[in-house]
């Protein structure tokens, strides 16, 4: 299986500029290098093009909403062209708005050939706002919610049909940080969120295999990690750093676990933010989650 990166170079969406250098900072860190010594073969197809971040104050409920589309539909005709060559597409964001094209590709490829969908969305964020109930306008915080049918209609219409996906087939770890009206829009649509205190109580092991629950040989994982999903303590490198986070082991052990299924067929490393980076050392670190993600181990019992 031949993994493609694909770069998409923005902060279109985010509320701090800079996720725009995550993916040369996923390069510099080895991220193509390190997956080639797992024996993978690695393909880095380069930089998307879109357009500049216009830095504007939000224009009914959206911040730069028309760019914001534009660089989820380059990002979905990417993924969606690796897809169907057979390829594992990594998308290097970039800012989580990103999500939406790269997801939106993902359910209609497996639509076209038949598997099931599985979303694993490690986050200290539900991203389930809309433009009604966001505090702050910016569009990586809504991308879950387009998903599921809940946004403008250049966004949840982007796959042609909508919605792109049923909350059904996603699953939240590590949430942290929901906003008021947010919460109460996750809780109508239903989405199965494992948020840090329920992993507090039952643990990281348990929760991820109840997240991982019914994953088989028919099914299309897909991993939408933002960076953020990790505590602050060992990820300073992002805009939106909240405290309470998945620590070094209960990372890995996350990565390990879907190693584990066999099933990865797509993934998304979203909102690296260099700028607030100590010697891209976050960046490091997603590169070696990343790694536990494709099979590295330090089980010595197998
Ligand atoms: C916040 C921040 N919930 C918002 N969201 C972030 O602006 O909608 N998502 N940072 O990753
Ligand atoms: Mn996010
Ligand atoms: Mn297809
Ligand atoms: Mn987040």
């Amino acid at each position: 299986r031949t993994l493609a990166l694909i770069g998409a170079p923005t902060d279109i969406g985010a509320g701090h500029r800079g996720a725009s250098m995550g993916p040369e900072a996923l390069r510099v860190a080895g991220l193509a290098e390190a997956l080639r010594e797992r024996g993978l073969e690695v393909l880095d197809v380069g930089n998307l093009v879109g357009p500049v971040n216009p830095w504007l104050p939000p224009t009914d409920g959206y911040r730069h909403l028309d760019e914001v589309v534009a660089w989820n539909r380059a990002v979905m005709d990417a993924v969606h062209a690796q897809l169907g060559l057979g390829r594992l597409p990594v998308l290097l964001g970039g800012d989580h708005c990103l999500g939406v094209g790269s997801i939106t590709a993902v359910a209609r490829h497996c639509r076209d050939t038949g598997k099931k969908l599985r979303i694993l969305w490690l986050d200290a964020h539900a991203d389930f706002n809309t433009s009604s109930v966001t505090p702050s306008g910016n569009v990586h915080g809504m991308p879950v919610a387009c998903l599921c049918g809940l946004g403008p209609r250049a966004l949840t219409h982007l796959g042609g049909q909508a919605p792109a996906i049923d909350p059904s087939e996603i699953r939240q770890v590590g949430i942290r940080s929901v906003d008021q009206g947010e919460k109460r829009l996750v809780k109508e649509y239903g989405l199965d969120i494992y948020d840090m205190r329920y992993i507090d109580e039952i643990g990281m092991k348990r929760a991820m295999e109840e997240a991982l629950e019914g994953v088989d040989e028919h099914t299309h994982l897909h991993v939408s990690f933002d960076v953020d999903f990790l505590d602050p303590a060992i990820a300073p490198g992002v805009g939106t750093t909240v405290p309470g986070g998945p620590n070094y082991r209960e990372a890995q052990l996350v990565m390990e676990m879907i190693a584990d299924t066999g099933r990865l067929g797509s993934l998304d490393i979203v909102e690296l933010n260099p700028a607030f980076d100590e010697h891209n050392r976050t960046g490091k670190l997603a590169v070696d989650l990343v790694e536990s993600l494709f099979g590295k181990s330090t089980l010595m019992r197998d």
